[in-house]
């Protein structure tokens, strides 16, 4: 897969994505990834990006025109062109498996107040957010987005790897684990995991997960969440 992200600030991107499973996943030619600073598609003597809003009010906006010429050099037909915003629709689990699906991502990394709405309405496809809160840009969500997607691409994960979805696919919080020693610091793991029980060991797992679920997030269980959302 292929994935472009454009920002004001690409500096904050390297060190994150030069690590553990996203860094093997680019050496090994999985992902291509390209970070693209949003300044080097202006022309002026400033270089200006943004500007103040028509109407009044606080704030400044990105200019449409960098980004217009940053996306049309940018994007092939396959491209999905993704807007980084508060105001977007919310990046889930399964969220993240329809992108895994695409070959070409271009993300978008706002900063200041937004966009131009002519950028939503002719260049994006799509407006994303990782959660309800502000941050001062878009570039630690495109890093989310990034490594969420890059775990679900093929080959990427080994078999141990792959067993850490778990959370988010029965729809139920992950049940507590435990490794050696069976005592620590007068703290014991639980005598049915060391039954070798392997039906008793189930059914505590499955209480524990559920117990937890509605103990941290009842949303989860109270079936008005669509289950395409986990
Ligand atoms: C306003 C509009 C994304 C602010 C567009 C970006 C939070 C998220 C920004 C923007 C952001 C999020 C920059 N803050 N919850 N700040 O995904 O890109």
């Amino acid at each position: 897969m292929k994935i472009d992200v454009l920002t004001l600030f690409p500096g904050m991107f390297a060190g994150p994505l030069d690590e553990s499973i996203v860094k093997r996943a680019r050496d090994a030619g999985k992902l291509d990834l390209r970070i693209h600073n949003l300044r080097d598609y202006t022309h002026d003597r400033h270089r200006t990006v943004d500007d103040r809003p028509f109407g009044g009010g606080p704030g400044m906006l990105l200019k449409p025109e960098p980004l217009f010429e940053a996306v049309e050099q940018l994007k092939t037909a396959t491209t999905r062109v993704i807007l980084l915003g508060p105001a977007g629709r919310k990046f889930t689990q399964a969220v993240a498996r329809e992108l895994a699906g695409l070959e070409h991502l271009l993300l978008i990394s706002g900063s200041y107040e937004g966009y131009d709405e002519r950028v939503r309405a002719a260049l994006a496809h799509d407006e994303l957010s990782i959660g309800d809160y502000v941050l001062t840009n878009g570039a630690l969500p495109a890093m989310v987005i990034v490594d969420c997607v890059t775990r679900l691409l093929p080959g990427v994960l080994g078999d141990d790897e792959s067993a850490t979805d778990e959370s988010f696919s029965h729809g139920l919080l992950e049940y507590p684990h435990y490794t050696r020693p069976a005592e620590f610091r007068g703290m014991k793991v639980p005598d049915v995991l060391l039954s070798g029980n392997h039906a008793e060991i189930e059914k505590w797992r499955r209480e524990q997960a559920k117990q937890r679920t509605r103990e941290r997030r009842p949303d989860l269980l109270d079936g008005k969440n669509d289950k395409t959302n986990q």
